[in-house]
């Protein structure tokens, strides 16, 4: 088995209008992981991208539901709901470019399966997903809102479920597809491309670039320290791929074990 998580990045232009979609690019994905389906299994996890961080941020779903009464209160669930909405519109998409490529993709609902304790999942209902594996779908799930057990509602990265589904269906390989070349020494595009990191050598990586980011008094890393600090935790388990999923042929590589990226063996 393999997981895929298809950054929202990828898809769409985080920068751009509210739900715009790359159609071309999810087209490639999912034709380069038609080469390989039905030999091996997919499960494919993929961000909020230009759809669900707008209205997540919009309504504050971060800070929960706890001290809101009325108005408040329901002005949070609304948009825990349009923010669910939004994802669900990505996700019908991505579904529907896949299986234009022939490949029988499902859309799971990742608030219907996760529960959340202070920002992690403490529990998922997976036995549908494994069985749909079973039956050869490809389950497509994706970074969503989720019930918090403390908070009521939260975000929950897309990252986070593809740490959690590794635990349980130990898959071969975990591939993070991405809007650079893969995980670098320093800002992304502009320090130098790291191949290989050994899963030991993680910590020292974050630390440095925390450090950096400190110095420069700016989020230099994108994100990529949350995604180093999963990919620790991933690579307990599986082997790890971070490569660009904006140019053809690179997911291809790292299906084969030949791709250009970063490459984090299992430790
Ligand atoms: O892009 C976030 O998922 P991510 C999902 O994987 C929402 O962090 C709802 C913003």
């Amino acid at each position: 088995m393999i997981i895929v998580k298809l950054g929202g990045s990828v898809f769409s232009d985080k920068r751009g209008p509210w739900k715009n979609f790359r159609e071309d690019v999810v087209r490639s994905i999912a034709a380069e992981i038609a080469k390989f389906y039905p030999d091996k299994s997919f499960i494919v996890v993929h961000g909020g991208g230009s759809f669900g961080h707008k209205p997540a941020k919009e309504y504050g779903i971060r800070d929960g539901l706890v001290g809101l009464s009325g108005s408040d209160l329901f002005e949070r669930k609304r948009g825990f709901s349009l923010t669910h909405n939004a994802m669900l519109e990505a996700s019908v998409r991505i579904v529907n470019a896949f299986m234009e490529q022939g490949l029988p993709a499902v859309s799971v609902s990742s608030s219907s399966v996760f529960l959340m304790d202070s920002n992690r999942v403490v529990y998922g209902d997976v036995e549908p997903i494994r069985k749909m594996i079973e039956t050869g779908f490809i389950p497509v799930l994706f970074g969503d809102v989720a019930v918090d057990l403390k908070k009521g509602v939260d975000i929950l990265s897309g990252d986070q479920i593809v740490t959690y589904l590794t635990k349980l269906f130990k898959p071969r390989k975990v591939i993070f597809l991405m809007s650079v070349d893969g995980i670098y020494d320093g800002k992304p595009g502009e320090g130098t491309l790291l191949f290989e990191i050994p899963a030991d050598r993680i910590d020292a990586l974050i630390k440095r670039l925390e450090l950096e980011a400190k110095a420069s008094g700016e989020d230099v890393t994108g994100g990529i320290i949350n995604k180093l600090k999963e990919a620790k935790e991933i690579a307990r388990f599986s082997e790890v791929w971070f490569v660009n999923g904006l140019v053809p042929g690179r997911l291809e590589g790292a299906i084969k074990g030949d791709g250009f990226g970063t490459r984090i063996p299992k430790a």
